[in-house]
């Protein structure tokens, strides 16, 4: 079986045989699995934790980590993993881009042989599950201000203090990737959450990413030992190339959200008849389709292009920057429009649009928000950093 889809440029061309079928794969392992279920976890507010397993099993955590038990897939067949988990839901797709790209990936670029025994098997099989602790209840768009606190303790080993806040997975991982300045320095912890002194307080309450956990996770006189700390890295730089990471698979991602809002869109305005015939008929109905059209087909080629170069090793971050900012600035516009499209109905829970809508706002803003990664490219061409 074959998928029709949204290729206006013929990109399924520029695709390997192994890389379609990984999509296929997924596509059909969303219809069948996710699409079923979301609706009523998004309402609900919880996430399908019986579907873990299955991610493991499809290769899906840290799908393009090689060796400890992982898929070893390229750049594009993760990107097109991403895609058809967000077509589903972006909470579903989040799950794996935290476990896999801010979890698996530290552990894989920055631990010691050892620790990359320890875990990462374990978290490919998805029997441990990882969260990944930057953000601080003050500092979320500069975290270089973070004040959780690691301290050599006399007999070897380190003591942590601090809020981490605003992190998925906190209260269903096992294992939590503490960032925290040891001296003035940011480094890494791998910090099992059973450890005494450690909190995950879960987020209630939530218009966006309702099928997602976020938690608060609270560390007071967490003591791990001198094997809990990440020794191939120190700085902001640890943290930020994990996002860099995290950040290219979501540029890829969003566009299955963007792809399930014009898909829904289409169908409906095939068959709504207003006036005298289908709302697909009229211009102003034409003009928004073709819109999602233009733009879903530009974020298919940056993602495309930007997973490429990161496979031949040349992906800068402020390439990621700029295909996180277009594609989900667009995938949001698209739900939007599509919303539109359905009138009174863009708003029930019948449709996925509201829902993609609402995700979509988070993602807008998680990986480094809208604006930031306008500074980012900003510096980038002017030399000149407008943070501060
Ligand atoms: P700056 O001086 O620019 O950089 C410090 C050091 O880091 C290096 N660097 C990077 N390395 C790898 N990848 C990147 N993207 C990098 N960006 C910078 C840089 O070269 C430097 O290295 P060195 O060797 O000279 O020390 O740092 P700054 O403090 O000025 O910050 C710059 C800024 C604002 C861009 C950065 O702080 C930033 O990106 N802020 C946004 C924060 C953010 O994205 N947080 C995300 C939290 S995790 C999350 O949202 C998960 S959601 C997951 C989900 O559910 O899917
Ligand atoms: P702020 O940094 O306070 O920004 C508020 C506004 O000010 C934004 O519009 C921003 O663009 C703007 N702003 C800030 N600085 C500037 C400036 N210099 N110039 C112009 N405008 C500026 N974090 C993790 O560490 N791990 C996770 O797993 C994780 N998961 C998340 C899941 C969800 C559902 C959400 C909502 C967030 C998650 N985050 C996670 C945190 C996320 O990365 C932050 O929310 C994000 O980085 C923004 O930080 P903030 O919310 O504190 O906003």
């Amino acid at each position: 079986m074959t998928f029709e889809g949204l290729d206006f440029y013929a990109l399924d061309d520029e695709l390997r045989e192994d890389e379609r079928l990984v999509r296929d794969n997924v596509r059909r392992f969303v219809e069948a699995e996710v699409m079923p279920i979301i609706s009523r976890h998004y309402q609900d507010g919880t996430f399908p934790m019986h579907l873990i397993p299955k991610f493991a099993e499809m290769g899906m955590l840290g799908a393009n980590i090689k060796g400890y038990g992982c898929a070893g897939l390229g750049e594009v067949a993760y990107g097109l993993i991403m895609q058809e988990l967000e077509r589903g839901d972006s909470g579903v797709r989040s799950f794996c881009s935290v476990q896999g790209s801010l979890c698996m990936h530290p552990i894989y670029a920055f631990g010691s042989e050892d620790q990359k025994q320890k875990w990462l098997p374990k978290m490919a099989k998805g029997e441990v599950i990882g969260c990944f602790g930057l953000t601080e209840p003050d500092f979320g768009s500069n975290p270089s201000g973070m004040i959780t606190k690691a301290e050599r303790l006399p007999g070897g080993g380190f003591r942590i203090n601090g809020r981490k806040r605003w992190i998925t997975n906190g209260n269903i991982a096992q294992l939590a990737i503490i960032w925290a300045k040891l001296d003035g320095v940011i480094r890494g912890f791998l910090v099992p959450t059973s450890t005494k002194g450690f909190t995950a307080q879960k987020i209630e309450d939530k218009f966006s990413l309702r099928a997602s956990v976020t938690s608060e996770l609270i560390l007071e006189d967490v003591e791990v030992g001198e094997d809990a700390i990440l020794p191939n890295v120190q700085g902001l730089k640890g943290p930020l190339s994990c996002l860099t990471q995290a950040r290219s698979g979501i540029a890829f991602g969003v566009i299955g959200a963007a792809m399930s809002c014009y898909e829904t869109a289409l169908d409906y305005a095939k068959n709504r008849v207003q006036f005298s015939r289908p709302i697909a008929g009229y211009q102003l109905v034409q003009q928004k389709l073709v819109h999602m059209v233009n733009e879903i087909t530009k974020a298919q080629l940056m993602a495309l292009r930007l997973m490429r170069l990161k496979e031949q090793k040349k992906m800068t971050p402020v390439q990621v920057s700029l295909a996180k900012r277009n594609n989900v600035f667009h995938a949001l516009e698209i739900a939007r429009m599509a919303r539109e499209i359905l009138g009174g109905n863009g708003i029930m829970f019948e449709y996925p649009i509201a829902r993609h809508m609402l995700n979509l706002e988070t993602v807008y803003t998680y990986e480094g928000t809208h604006d930031i990664h306008t500074l980012i490219i900003g510096q980038h061409i002017t030399g000149i950093a407008a943070f501060e």
